[in-house]
């Protein structure tokens, strides 16, 4: 049988945090092995908020250097910048034309971005979803890598693909979620009900995979915790329970494991645990993203390459949306 194809795209929107890494980006390496990959940087959805056009350039290819040095290969996979291929804004037009007000109006998302940005409510922040649909579809990706915060936006993909495919007639696999078991959800360091977010204005709840280990270090042993002494997941502990799901999903020990490990030890000896085992396992990603980014030159070579592939793949199936909803065929 053929392998299953996964889909799977990042903001440039800053250096990506722990929590992108160990929910998202972490697992899309290990994933090539078993499956087709295609992964993506998605400069477009990242302009749905104001980016400075320099930096956006320079984040989109950091972002880009930064997922080859968290495992993705090119000559495995397909890494490419999405405005680089135009099937996508092409089928967002198509999907956005089966797509209700309604639904988009009840994405979480856009509530939350909509709060956070009240002078800029473009109608991209609203429609975002449509082209994020549009990036999985033109794939017929099967399984989406993801966090959790973006499950509400996938069960809206598979909405669109079911729609599209009973009114025009079969064309698109109803793609689904890839969700960690552990990790889906990494929480702030200095507000455990909150997800750690690239966009915090305050730099000691994110660590940033590039951060150095005195960096890592000194944020997680200000990391907020309860005021109690025991190192076990508990409800309500939130603190604990978040580093106890990083240190879990760095070292792959179980909490019992964690528990037994820290009997005895207070909170204080956790954190610097903690800390040092997320800097020595980051420590290869940072060497290994300043050796790929003084080499623009190969970068370019991936990047071009990615993007012919990713083309090529999507044009065949954007194609046939086309003439599925009537458009007179180009040749
Ligand atoms: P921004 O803060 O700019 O909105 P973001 O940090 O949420 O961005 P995205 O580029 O939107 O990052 O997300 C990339 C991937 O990382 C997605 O799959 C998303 O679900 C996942 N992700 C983001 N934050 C977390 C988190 N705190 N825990 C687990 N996964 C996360
Ligand atoms: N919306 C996603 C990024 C994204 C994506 C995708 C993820 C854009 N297109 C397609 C998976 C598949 C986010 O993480 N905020």
């Amino acid at each position: 049988m053929d392998k299953k194809l996964i889909f799977s795209g990042i903001q440039p929107t800053g250096t990506f945090t722990l929590g992108n890494y160990i929910g998202a980006v972490r697992n899309w390496g290990p994933l090539q092995d078993e499956y087709n990959c295609i992964y993506c940087v998605v400069d477009l959805h990242a302009i749905t908020v104001k980016q400075e056009p320099a930096k956006l350039r320079k984040n989109t290819l950091d972002a880009y250097a930064l997922l080859m040095a968290c495992g993705i290969d090119t000559e495995k996979s397909i890494l490419f910048i999405q405005s680089h291929v135009k099937t996508h804004a092409e089928l967002n037009w198509v999907l956005g034309c089966s797509t209700q007000f309604g639904e988009l109006s009840r994405m979480t998302q856009f509530k939350d971005k909509s709060k956070r940005h009240a002078d800029d409510v473009n109608s991209g922040l609203f429609t975002y979803p449509v082209l994020m649909a549009a990036d999985i579809l033109a794939y017929n990706a099967d399984l989406v890598p993801v966090g959790v915060d973006q499950k509400q936006h996938l069960e809206l993909a598979r909405n669109i693909a079911q729609r599209f495919n009973q009114r025009y007639g079969e064309l698109f696999t109803v793609p689904e979620p890839y969700i960690a078991e552990i990790g889906a959800k990494v929480m702030s360091l200095q507000d455990p009900t909150k997800k750690m977010s690239k966009s915090d204005d305050n730099p000691n709840a994110c660590i940033l995979i590039l951060d150095d280990k005195d960096t890592v270090i000194r944020k997680f042993k200000r990391a907020v915790t309860d005021s109690e002494a025991e190192v076990c997941y508990r409800e309500g502990k939130d603190g604990i329970n978040n580093l106890m799901t990083i240190y879990s999903s760095v070292t792959g020990k179980s909490f019992d494991e964690i528990t037994s490990e820290f009997a005895g030890k207070g909170y204080g000896d956790f954190k610097l645990a903690v800390g040092e085992t997320v800097a020595d396992h980051l420590a290869p990603i940072r060497s290994e993203f300043d050796r790929l980014i003084q080499d623009k030159a190969y970068l370019k070579k991936c990047y071009t390459e990615g993007a012919e592939k990713a083309q090529r793949y999507s044009q065949r199936i954007v194609s046939k949306a086309y003439h599925k909803v009537g458009f007179v065929d180009k040749a």
